[in-house]
C-alpha cells in the first residue's frame, strides 16, 4: 500500500485573489469580520462582495467601477461584508433576538490620509454615479432627494465613512437593528468628503468617486 500523501494547500483561483487581499483587511484575528460584543448571532447569513476598481466600460460592467481615477485609482480594491441576522444578548438577562444588519467595508490602494464618504445605496452601480441610485432609508422621506436630517442620518441610512491611513487602507462599520426590504438596497457608493448632518445638507458628501455592487440581503 502507498503511504497516504499528505494534502496540498488548495490553490487559490486567481480571479478570487484579488478579493481575498481585501477581506484579510476585514477579517479580525476571531473567526468573525466583525467587532465581538459579547452579543450573539442566532440564523444569521452573511453576503460578501469586492473588486477591483475599473473604469465602467461599454462591454462589460464590472462590479467595482471608478467615476474619478484620480481620487479612487484604478487597481484601488473594495471588499464589503454584510451580516444579518438575529442578535440576541446585548443586554444583562435579556434573551429576546431582535433582527440586525452589519456591513463592513474594506479599502485599500486609494489616496492616503484622506477622508471618504461612503454610504448604501438602493439600485446596482452603472454607467453612470447616478444609476446607483438615492441613499437607502429604513424609513423614506417622502421628501426627496432627502437631506432632512430626520431621514438622512446615520441610523436611518448606512454611513460607512472612512479615513485612509498612510498607506491608503481603511475600513469602516454599520451596525443597525433593522433589516434592507427585499432588492431595496444594491450598491455601496464612495464619495468626495465625509457626510454632512445638517439641515438641508444632511447626507450629501460630494461628488460620487466609485461604486461596489452588492446583493444586500
Ligand atoms: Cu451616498
Amino acid at each position: 500500500m502507498k503511504p497516504v500523501k499528505l494534502m496540498k494547500p488548495a490553490r487559490i483561483p486567481r480571479r478570487a485573489s484579488a478579493a481575498l487581499a481585501v477581506t484579510a483587511l476585514l477579517t479580525s484575528p476571531a473567526t468573525s469580520a466583525f467587532a465581538q460584543d459579547g452579543t450573539r448571532w442566532v440564523k444569521t447569513e452573511e453576503v460578501r462582495a469586492a473588486g477591483v476598481f475599473v473604469p465602467p466600460s461599454p462591454a462589460r460592467l464590472a462590479t467595482a467601477l471608478t467615476y474619478d481615477v484620480k481620487l479612487v485609482p484604478v487597481g484601488a480594491r473594495i471588499a464589503v461584508v454584510e451580516r444579518v441576522g438575529d442578535r440576541a444578548g446585548g443586554h444583562a438577562g435579556r434573551e429576546a433576538a431582535d433582527s440586525a444588519t452589519d456591513v463592513r467595508l474594506g479599502v485599500s490602494g486609494l489616496l492616503p490620509n484622506r477622508m471618504y464618504g461612503a454610504h448604501v445605496h438602493t439600485e446596482p452601480c452603472g454607467r453612470t454615479p447616478e444609476d446607483a441610485g438615492p441613499h437607502y432609508q429604513n424609513v423614506k422621506d417622502p421628501e426627496q432627494p432627502s437631506t432632512d436630517p430626520a431621514y438622512a442620518n446615520r441610523e436611518n441610512e448606512v454611513w460607512l465613512d472612512f479615513t485612509t491611513d498612510s498607506g491608503g487602507r481603511a475600513a469602516s462599520e454599520s451596525r443597525h437593528t433593522w433589516r434592507f426590504r427585499p432588492g431595496g438596497a444594491g450598491s455601496v457608493v464612495i464619495h468626495e468628503h465625509g457626510t454632512a448632518t445638517t439641515p438641508g445638507e444632511a447626507g450629501t458628501a460630494g461628488a460620487r468617486l466609485a461604486c461596489l455592487t452588492v446583493p444586500f440581503e
